[in-house]
């Protein structure tokens, strides 16, 4: 039976002491939007690679929350860092200056090479950021006609759920009824460089591209490709943004993906993993020549590089770097992959991915991803699918051998099910 107990004015229908899994997802069907269709799991604590449920049940985190807990659920030195910020001073607004930002504005651009960066909170933010960047550029430096910018993307992309963004969106869903769209976006076939090369006009800005495609299902461009593209963008005057908000900060084995081919992106927005998974921060990374097209007044935002947030994201990115997890992840990342390649399952088409960015494609006949991730679940796995038919595997960077091979033991007794 239900307790009706008073919070604050808040009337809680359960009483917290005795809440099961079903009561959580029952207020949630209740009183939340039906914006997402979660696994039925309800959980309520993390350490590291692990959570837990309120049943008290423990899994093995292989989402890591699409890649924004690489170091590792509440890890300790940054949530101490949190707590003493929070203690401290929360929120100024860039109306005035705080102590934090300036600190992790020089840290993020010498760790990543480029010579300013601008802080937002979601990892949309800085993809519109950049897009208001390039656009701003191209008719201040470039020299195309007020009004007539036009930025590439590929097919397949996810760069976020805002109404810009899902103008070069070519997933129905993440289109429909959301219509009029912004105009002065064409898509060309990720991994294409010569549909690249055609579809430059003397009006294109910008071509933006994540390095590996995340949720268009751990997509891997073809060798050489991000190369190509960048000698592409160079030789036509157009900026190159690399989206990293999820291939970035170790995820794939390296500090960004780009550098796997050896190449700078003109533009680089990160997120997720820059607060290590306690606070939104992003950021958009850029030379002097294009952060310059931005004057007092032209972009903000009430959050963005508040000090809570720059002492959170100092401290993730010195964990990263202190604690050997990029390095990890390539190690393990092998691993991993390897250990998939060896299972004989026939609902496996194709194991890909590169560090701890993995996809396990599977063939239409094995009935779709789903259920292979609600069995997972019940072996103590948290995945999720992507676009159906993939398994996304994206495992904390902190993870060891010896836990991957208890992954591995579920996930192979898991994919041999008929
Ligand atoms: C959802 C996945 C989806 C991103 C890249 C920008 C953003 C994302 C490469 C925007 C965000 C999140 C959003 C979340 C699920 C997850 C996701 F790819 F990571 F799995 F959807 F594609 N660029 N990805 O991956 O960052 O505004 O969310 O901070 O919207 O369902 P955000």
């Amino acid at each position: 039976m239900f307790t009706v107990t008073y919070h604050e004015g808040i009337v809680s229908m359960f009483d917290t002491n005795t809440i099961m899994t079903t009561d959580y997802i029952e207020l949630e069907n209740r009183y939340g939007a039906k914006n997402y269709k979660p696994l039925d799991v309800v959980l309520e604590r993390g350490e590291g690679i692990w959570v837990w449920d309120v049943d008290g049940r423990r899994y093995l985190d292989f989402l890591s929350a699409y890649s924004a807990v690489n170091q590792g659920h509440a890890h300790p030195r940054i949530l101490q860092a949190l707590i003493d910020q929070a203690q401290k001073l929360p929120l100024t607004s860039r109306a005035f200056r705080n102590d934090q930002l300036p600190l992790l504005a020089q840290e993020l651009c010498e760790l990543t090479g480029y010579e300013r960066m601008l802080p937002m909170n979601t990892g949309a933010e800085a993809v519109e950021t950049a897009l208001k960047l390039a656009r701003k550029w191209g008719y201040k430096v470039k020299g195309v006609a007020d009004g007539q910018a036009e930025i590439i993307a590929c097919t397949g992309n996810f760069q976020g759920r805002t109404i810009s963004i899902i103008s070069f969106s070519d997933e129905p869903q993440y289109r429909d009824g959301f219509a009029p769209f912004t105009p002065g976006f064409k898509t060309v076939p990720f991994g294409d460089a010569d549909a690249l090369e055609a579809a430059i006009t003397p009006n294109t800005v910008a071509f933006s591209v994540e390095p590996i495609q995340g949720e268009g299902g751990i997509i891997m461009p073809p060798a050489g490709y991000l190369q190509r593209v960048r000698e592409i963008c160079t030789r036509h005057n157009v900026l190159l943004i690399a989206d990293e908000i999820q291939t970035g900060l170790g995820r794939t084995g390296k500090l960004l993906a780009s550098q796997h081919e050896n190449i700078r992106a003109d533009i680089v927005t990160l997120g997720k993993a820059l607060s290590g998974g306690f606070y939104p921060v992003s950021a958009v990374l850029a030379d002097n020549a294009i952060m310059s097209m931005f004057k007092p007044g032209d972009h903000g935002s009430t959050f963005g590089g508040n000090p809570l947030g720059a002492a959170v994201a100092r401290e993730a990115l010195k964990v990263l770097v202190e604690e050997d997890m990029i390095d990890n992840a390539r190690e393990q990342g092998d691993y991993l992959i390897g250990r998939l390649q060896r299972i004989e399952s026939t609902h496996i088409k194709e194991v890909r991915g590169r560090g701890l960015l993995i996809g396990v494609e599977l063939y239409p006949e094995a009935g779709g991803a789903r259920r292979f991730c609600e069995a997972l679940k019940d072996e103590g796995l948290l995945c999720k699918e992507t676009h159906d038919h993939v398994i996304r595997f994206a495992p904390p960077l902190i993870i060891t051998r010896q836990e991957i091979d208890w992954a591995i033991d579920r996930i192979e007794r898991v994919l041999m099910m008929d």
